[in-house]
């Protein structure tokens, strides 16, 4: 429930005909505010897993006053709307820490590809985000959850998981841990690669999954949860959007045989993708792009074991053992897309 004290800092009660909890995000508690006018997206940030929380206003009035200013604003952003003081935010200690946002009118967000061309509009969503922030400069923005896609810090963690064993579930994994760790020194080896200086500091994403990108009809509209946008490189969010966009499953599908690389989905979101960033790509971005689904899908994949492990303390989860299903969902998706790999590597060369 939202405390009358939040609701009071933006509305008047009155003006307020519904409040209903909102989407599928597994981060936030998100909910949708109708008025009599408009409705509006209220959500209390999770601060414990951004422990700087005012670092997120931050970012996103440099995102939202760059979009205003910027010729190139294909895409909607959400906006961040001021408390009736004139606050970017709500906080109280006993209350939480709490945004609100307009809400893109007349759209919605998938859970899952269903067309190809809802894959290719994905990919010119993010690629235009990429792109349009390429004049802001990176060292303006803070990183709200340091080492986020960091794979050596993640590798950390999961080793630290697997040691403290916290919720006693280590031997119900093991072949799931084995997985991982088979393959460790092959993404470490791509991690040396990007921290070489091989593929440059961005502005980006860095959490381009499906359901962060708003259509209506059949065509893109936004581009939103801005809340991990700052330092990073393309292979992220070229990644991390491949790992849902062309997943031919949901995130937490339980019937492997459906968990393969959609090639069709594949093919459309690069090609939206190259479509609005080949202009700013370097050679080796491009040469190095087709590693970047495998290294994400590995990175959240130990990310949701590591979860399982500490007894589900970071995703919001619905079910038991959901986050050992959307790991093995992760495990599947890889495994694909080792085989097809060569040939993403074809496909996004001869698109250039
Ligand atoms: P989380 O960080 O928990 O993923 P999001 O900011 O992505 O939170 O919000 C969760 C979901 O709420 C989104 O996937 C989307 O469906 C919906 N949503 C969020 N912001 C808006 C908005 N401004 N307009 C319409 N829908 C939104
Ligand atoms: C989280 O917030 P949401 O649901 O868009 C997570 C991403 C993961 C994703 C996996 C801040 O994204 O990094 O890839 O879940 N966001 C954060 O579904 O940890
Ligand atoms: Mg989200």
């Amino acid at each position: 429930m939202i405390p009358d004290k939040v609701l009071k800092a933006y509305f008047n009660l009155s003006e307020i005909v519904n409040i209903s909890p909102f989407g599928n995000g597994h981060i936030q508690l998100t909910y949708r505010v109708e008025t009599k006018s408009k409705s509006f997206i209220l959500q209390k940030i999770n601060t414990t897993v951004f422990t700087n929380p005012e670092l997120l206003i931050k970012n996103h009035l440099l995102i939202q006053q760059h979009h205003k200013l910027s010729k190139d604003n294909e895409y909607l952003i959400p906006e961040i709307i001021k408390t009736l003081d004139g606050n970017n935010y709500f906080f109280d200690t006993n209350k939480g820490f709490w945004r609100l946002t307009n809400f893109i009118e007349n759209s919605y967000s998938l859970e899952k590809t269903a067309t190809s061309t809802q894959a290719k509009e994905a990919g010119k969503a993010y690629g235009w985000f990429l792109t349009s922030l390429v004049n802001v400069k990176t060292s303006l923005f803070e990183e709200p959850i340091p080492d986020f896609h960091n794979l050596s810090f993640r590798l950390k963690q999961f080793d630290d998981a697997v040691d403290a064993n916290i919720a006693e579930r280590r031997d119900l994994v093991s072949s799931e841990i084995e997985f991982f760790i088979e393959r460790k020194n092959f993404f470490l080896d791509i991690e040396n690669e990007v921290k070489s200086g091989k593929i440059p500091l961005r502005t980006v994403h860095n959490d381009t999954k499906i359901n962060n990108v708003l259509f209506e009809e059949n065509k893109a509209k936004a581009v939103i949860d801005l809340d991990t946008v700052g330092p990073g490189n393309v292979l992220f969010d070229y990644g991390d959007a491949l790992r849902t966009i062309a997943n031919n499953s949901a995130e937490d599908e339980e019937n492997i045989e459906n968990i393969t690389l959609n090639w069709d989905y594949f093919c459309s979101f690069t090609e939206g993708y190259l479509r609005k960033t080949k202009g700013i790509l370097s050679l080796s971005e491009k040469e190095n792009l087709h590693k970047a689904p495998l290294l994400m899908t590995y990175i959240i994949g130990i990310r949701f074991l590591s979860d399982y492990l500490n007894g589900d303390i970071y995703y919001k989860t619905s079910k038991p053992r959901h986050n050992l299903i959307r790991s093995r969902v992760q495990q599947f998706l890889l495994k694909d897309m080792e085989q097809k790999n060569n040939a993403m590597k074809t496909y996004i060369l001869n698109n250039l």
